[in-house]
Formats: structure tokens, sequence, C-alpha cells
């Protein structure tokens, strides 16, 4: 089982772009935004919790965020090619979790890592634009979203180091058009032959 990983700063088009992967190589989409989301929208007590941080621009702690995901693998070990995350791991301690549930479930290992690279003026506009229409509350407060962006700089761009001493780190251009980006992406996936 294949296991791709996206990571960036919030509005670099993971989600975007991860759809498009897994429709395209058969793959899972595990968005961890999503099924926050999903938790809000039902009002559940997960819900609750991850809209207090959310709402502030603040990751979910950790031990949140990894239950979730261990609720989630287990009943995902079928029957894709594999999953592509969009969101997770996006802290150090996520990303020793993941590799420490794969081991434990027997799914295999991280295979790659995308590091999705966008200046910070794009990231805003982008969000900025998407607030208009999404209802997302994370997208509305230009100081919710810098926030965001704070806290990507602070805790998930450290994963970089992380997966380049495993050598599967991938940088990617992620300032271009959707399809542009995209092609990048199925290339480099080919290329590596994952
Ligand atoms: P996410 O749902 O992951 O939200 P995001 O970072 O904004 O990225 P998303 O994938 O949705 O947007 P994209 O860049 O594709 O997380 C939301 C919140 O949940 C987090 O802030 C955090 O609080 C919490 N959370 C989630 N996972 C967590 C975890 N593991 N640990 C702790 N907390 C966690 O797209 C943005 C916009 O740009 C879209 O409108 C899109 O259309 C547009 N866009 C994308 N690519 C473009 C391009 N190339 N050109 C022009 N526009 C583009």
């Amino acid at each position: 089982m294949k296991h791709i990983i996206l990571f960036g700063p919030p509005g670099s088009g993971k989600g975007t772009q991860a759809e498009l992967v897994a429709n395209k190589f058969n793959l899972k989409h595990l968005s961890t935004g999503d099924l926050f989301r999903h938790h809000m929208k039902v009002k559940n007590s997960l819900g609750l919790k991850a809209r207090s941080y959310i709402d502030q621009g603040l990751l979910v702690p950790d031990d949140v965020t990894t239950a979730m995901l261990e609720d989630f693998l287990p009943e995902n070990d079928q029957p894709e090619a594999g999953i592509i995350y969009d969101g997770y791991p996006r802290t150090l301690q996520q990303a020793i979790s993941l590799d420490e549930l794969l081991e434990r479930f027997s799914l295999g290992f991280v295979n790659t890592a995308f590091s999705f690279c966008v200046p910070d003026e794009l990231l805003i506009k982008r969000l900025s634009l998407r607030g208009k229409t999404s209802g997302r509350s994370d997208d509305i407060d230009l100081g919710v979203i810098r926030k965001r962006i704070a806290e990507y700089y602070k805790k998930t761009a450290p994963l970089s180091e992380y997966y380049r001493k495993k050598a599967i780190l991938t940088e990617i251009n992620a300032k271009g058009n959707i399809e542009e980006i995209a092609l990048s992406l199925e290339l480099e996936i080919r290329r590596l032959s994952i």
C-alpha cells in the first residue's frame, strides 16, 4: 500500500491537488481538515473541541488528531492502491505517530512527502478569496489567516528536515495554476515510481 504525504502552508493547494492525485492514482484521500469540518458540522464533542482551535487559527492538539487517524487507518486498509495524506502530519510528533501507526497496522511505510512552497502574499490572497464563498470561519478573518501561516512555520515546516533525513522529501513549486502543479506532481510520482 502506498502512502503519499502532501504538506505545506494553508492555501498552498494541498486539498486541491490531493483530490486530483487521488483520482488519477486510485488513492484514498485523507484530509484531516475535512474530517474536523465534518465533526464540527454535526456538533459532536470532537467537533466542538476542534472548533475551539480552528477558529483561532491554531492547530488541533496532536492527541486529538492522531486518535482520529487511528480510527481511520484500519477501516481503510483496502481496496485503493494507497492513501494520500492532505494535512496530516502537521507536527513532528504527528509524523512519528504516523510511522508508528503504519507499522502497528502492518500497512507499509511513507513512500514520499511533497512539500508545497508558495509565498505568503499568495497564500493570503487565495485564502481570502475562498473565504468569500466557502463559509469557512478560518478563511474570513485576516488575523486568523496570518496566525495559521505562523503556526505552519513554527510547527509544520520542521517536517521538511524529518523527511529530508529519510531521503523521501520532494519540494514542489506550488505558485502556478492548478493544472501546472497537478502535472508536475504527477510527473514526480511517476518519476519516483511510487
Ligand atoms: P485544512 O482543511 O487542511 O485547510 P488548509 O490548510 O487551508 O488547506 P486546504 O487544503 O483546505 O486548502 P488549499 O490549500 O487546497 O485545515 C484546516 C484547519 O484544520 C487547520 O488550520 C488546523 O486548525 C486544523 N487541522 C487540520 N489538520 C490538522 C492536523 N493534522 N493537526 C492539527 N490541526 C489540524 O486551497 C486554498 C484555496 O486556494 C482554495 O480556494 C483553492 O481553490 C485555491 N487554490 C489552490 N491551489 C491554487 C492554485 N494553484 N492557484 C490558485 N488558487 C488555488
